[in-house]
């Protein structure tokens, strides 16, 4: 072939090559605002499929952003090749439904290094994302146990349990949570468990061979309604039609969970929100820079049963929403704890100074650290017709009542910052506060990293207000890291009510009493520590030297404390919850459901970062 006529062919064949690239690249930015990148971890399971739809359908309504779709097909390296290929396209932010939580790790926190991401359904390790949306899996285990002791009606019982993958975060959780209440019903035995990674065939053929060797069995808990499907169909063919079963994910649509409790394929399901939806909605705050976005979001499942099926004509029952007034100021009725710490005031102030902002009317009631003052406060509201109540609970238990009350009156009810612990969870809308349990962890994990010793090592606790969420999951946060440490000791553990003074009165009667020496302290709030110090100093022990501190908030008298030597590590727990609160509002206000939870950023603190990061401190 003549040398022009290559020169021509070999120009034309690297004109093409690039064009093809160009096309390969994803369609550029051509009066696109935004491109997201969405990596899925299969589309062979119908609750991912589901994912998907709902991110395809909510993207639809917006036309200045594009979304790339991309399916790992259950493996990970191949999930990992996506992510590198949906970065080189040059993606704003990427939505990502890991196939494995700890593989995944390492590229999620390199893409957050460079844009935001949005983790779904599986949590990566650690907290190196902007946002984790998924369902709320302990809690879905624990309400499948509700439904079988419900079941059971208090006889005795057995129970089969089919898992999913194994070692799977939702694996691990729903397990956690369904034992979690069985605990509390000896009489009901779970009699093995087996894995079915998801999958109904997977299910039925072990279930098939399972059940032959298990002559009295009552139900069968399967972690989704595919493989509570699969069960029912083995059960079937061996002829045991009395074995009750529950499935998880409560999808529409012919073969979905709602239509096999509909037809007594299964006693019961639960809705397991796929995050979807929300994942765009926040992908586009994230965009535009909103404020007030959690760290964690919990999505709320409904239960599924004939009965409920039946009194809501086939609508599942979304807690009372009520409508708010559009266009008419919303009147918002607070309940707030008291003022008993630096964190308190700054949350009443960051709660007052949102409203404002936010052009939402404001009843602010101070409970003075007493419960019956927060019930009168929210009584009151109830009077004065509020639209909205919202609390932060001084202790977990005592608020049935008047949150049958408030949700008689049709009022919606949000708690800030602490929980309640109610058998009806139709009584509140949403949580937005911290995870307690991580913090009490961060705290030991800190500890122990920075006393690395096998010899004893003493510790005080001064705990919380008694019965508060933040004492009870502070501790087991703390005691869990703990149990790898048998060296650290708890030697003596009181309340302090989280307050300075009561910090240090509690502080010096144990240093009069205890004959040992006393290694370390910890607080659960920095204010209490700060007290604890000033009796140490008293006793003439050097704090922050010979007695090592670690206390919980990250407070401006904790980073001064720090800075003077004297405590050695605080842990953020962010009283900043104001414009979450009223984005929430807002949200309900044009009518999009509220996350179950929604849990917030917060870091860990040690003294040598203290001078660095005073000033950026916000309280
Ligand atoms: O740690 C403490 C306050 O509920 C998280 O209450 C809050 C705690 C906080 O008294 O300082």
């Amino acid at each position: 072939m003549e040398r022009r006529n290559r020169l021509l062919v070999a120009t034309l064949a690297v004109i093409a090559a690039a064009l093809l690239s160009a096309c390969d690249q994803a369609p550029r930015r051509s009066g696109l605002r935004f491109l997201i990148g969405f990596s899925q971890a299969n589309l062979t399971e119908p609750w991912r499929i589901e994912m998907t739809e709902e991110v395809k359908a909510e993207a639809a309504r917006y036309s200045d952003m594009k979304i790339i779709y991309t399916d790992a097909a259950d493996s990970t390296s191949r999930q990992i090749d996506d992510v590198h290929r949906l970065m080189d396209y040059g993606i704003d932010l990427m939505i990502i439904s890991p196939t494995d939580s700890h593989e995944l790790t390492p590229v999620v926190r390199e893409v957050y290094s460079k844009i935001p991401v949005i983790v779904l359904d599986r949590a990566v390790e650690g907290y190196d994302y902007s946002l984790f949306i998924g369902p709320d899996n302990e809690r879905l285990g624990r309400e499948g146990g509700g439904v079988i002791t419900d079941l059971l009606k208090n006889r005795p019982g057995t129970v089969l349990e089919i898992q999913g993958r194994s070692g799977s975060p939702p694996t691990l959780l729903r397990s956690q949570g369904l034992r979690e209440v069985l605990a509390k019903h000896p009489n009901i035995r779970i009699v093995d468990a087996i894995v079915a990674d998801w999958l109904r065939d997977t299910a039925e053929d072990k279930v098939a061979e399972q059940i032959k060797v298990i002559p009295d069995l009552d139900v069968i808990f399967a972690q989704n309604d595919a493989m509570a499907f699969g069960a029912w169909k083995a059960a079937r063919v061996a002829g045991r039609q009395g074995i009750k079963i529950i499935g998880i994910d409560g999808l529409p649509g012919p073969t979905g969970g709602i239509e096999l409790v509909r037809k007594g394929i299964l006693s019961a399901t639960f809705t397991c929100p796929t995050g979807g939806k929300e994942a765009l909605i926040y992908a586009r705050d994230l965009l535009f820079h909103k404020e007030g976005i959690p760290k964690k979001i919990f999505l709320r499942p409904i239960k599924v049963t004939p009965e409920v099926l039946d009194q809501s004509q086939g609508v599942l029952p979304y807690p009372d929403r009520k409508a708010l007034p559009m266009g008419r100021r919303i009147l918002l009725g607070f309940a707030q704890v008291g003022s008993e710490s630096e964190w308190r005031v700054a949350n009443t102030k960051s709660i007052k100074s949102a409203a404002a902002k936010a052009g939402i009317d404001l009843l602010f009631e101070d409970g003075k650290q007493r419960q019956e003052n927060e019930i009168a406060a929210i009584r009151s509201f109830i009077r004065k017709k509020v639209d909205v109540i919202a609390f932060s609970p001084i202790v977990e238990s005592g608020w049935d009542e008047v949150l049958r009350e408030a949700k008689g009156a049709g009022i919606p009810v949000i708690m800030t910052d602490r929980t309640v612990d109610l058998k009806d969870d139709s009584l509140w809308l949403s949580f937005m506060g911290s995870d307690f349990v991580e913090e009490g962890r961060r705290a030991a994990r800190w500890l122990v990293e920075k006393i690395r010793t096998a010899a004893p090592v003493d510790i005080v606790e001064l705990q919380g207000t008694i019965d508060s969420s933040p004492a009870i999951e502070r501790t087991i946060g703390f005691t869990e890291i703990l149990k790898a440490y048998p060296n650290f000791q708890i030697i003596a553990s009181e309340s302090g009510d989280f307050t300075r003074d009561q910090g240090y009165e509690v502080m010096k009667k144990i240093l009069e009493r205890e004959s040992r020496k006393i290694d370390a302290l910890f607080a659960h709030n920095d204010d209490m520590a700060l007290g604890a110090i000033q009796a140490m100093e008293e006793a003439g022990l050097k704090p922050g030297k010979n007695v090592m501190i670690v206390s919980i908030d990250a407070a401006h008298g904790a980073f001064k404390a720090m800075i003077d030597g004297k405590l050695n590590c605080t842990v953020e727990c962010n009283p900043l919850l104001g414009p979450q609160l009223m984005k929430a509002i807002k949200d309900y206000e044009t009518g999009k459901d509220l996350p179950l939870r929604m849990i917030t950023a917060e870091g860990v603190f040690p003294a040598e970062t203290a001078r660095t990061y005073l000033a950026r401190r916000e309280y």
